[in-house]
């Protein structure tokens, strides 16, 4: 698989994706055969796999269990550079750039350069931008950053420029899990039309309805974490 030329194919093409966020510690080993059954039938393209606050060894306990029974390609989705595994077919290299923490935009980078270094995963450099979703998300406590007010387009969209200026692949524009408010469709909208990479696009997304106008916004890829978990979707 090369996750990236597919995302930058389905944007050129208008071409929509969803994926599934599992977050490995909120599973255990003997829920990875049901939730990777459910995904397996739904509508999905992928499963993301990560979270904030992950115990060290537990991904990677997660993500071998998983290897078993997916039939759909598992992209990492690290909070930090001990949460990595080869047991998945991407990682999105995240450099949090709406936020100054310089743990966040280089040192967690530099430490995971020894396993990558070593690794076959497909690396995706991906500009993660935390919007304000009217919730204090983990991301944020971990991160020790502020979210970008979505009033405040402008600067988001100055964000993402610079970020694919410094040569990341991919936007991913979050408004935390379990966000009441998600990245606006004028948000995303304005980032679209003046970007020319993909967008992703997660945080208190709940419904069809919901990702289909954030996928009309311009979302390549809508990614689905808390309303799966309750099994209120998919
Ligand atoms: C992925 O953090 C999101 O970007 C997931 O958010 O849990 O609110 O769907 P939810």
């Amino acid at each position: 698989m090369n996750l990236l030329k597919t995302l930058q194919t389905a944007q050129k093409e208008n071409k929509k994706l969803i994926a599934v966020l599992v977050d490995p510690d909120k599973v255990s080993l003997a829920d990875v055969e049901t939730i990777c059954y459910r995904i397996n039938n739904a509508p999905v393209d992928y499963m993301l796999l990560g979270g904030s606050t992950v115990c060290e060894n537990q991904t990677e306990m997660i993500a071998r269990e998983i290897q078993k029974h997916i039939t759909k390609p598992v992209i990492l989705f690290p909070g930090n550079y001990t949460h990595l595994t080869n047991y998945a077919d991407a990682l999105l290299f995240l450099n949090l750039i709406s936020g100054d923490n310089p743990e966040y935009l280089i040192h967690q980078q530099v430490k995971a350069v020894p396993f990558l270094s070593k690794s076959t995963l497909e690396i995706i450099p991906t500009g993660y931008l935390l919007i304000d979703g009217g919730t204090e998300s983990s991301t944020l406590k971990v991160s020790k950053t502020k979210p970008i007010c979505q009033q405040n387009i402008e600067h988001i969209v100055n964000t993402s420029i610079a970020g694919q200026y410094m040569g990341q692949k991919i936007l991913y524009l979050e408004a935390g899990s379990g966000a009441s408010t998600p990245v606006a469709k004028d948000v995303v909208n304005a980032v679209y039309n003046s970007l020319n990479i993909p967008i992703i696009v997660g945080g208190g997304i709940r419904t069809l309805k919901k990702i289909k106008e954030i996928h009309k916004a311009g979302a390549t890829l809508v990614v689905i974490g808390t309303a799966f978990e309750l099994n209120d979707i998919f």
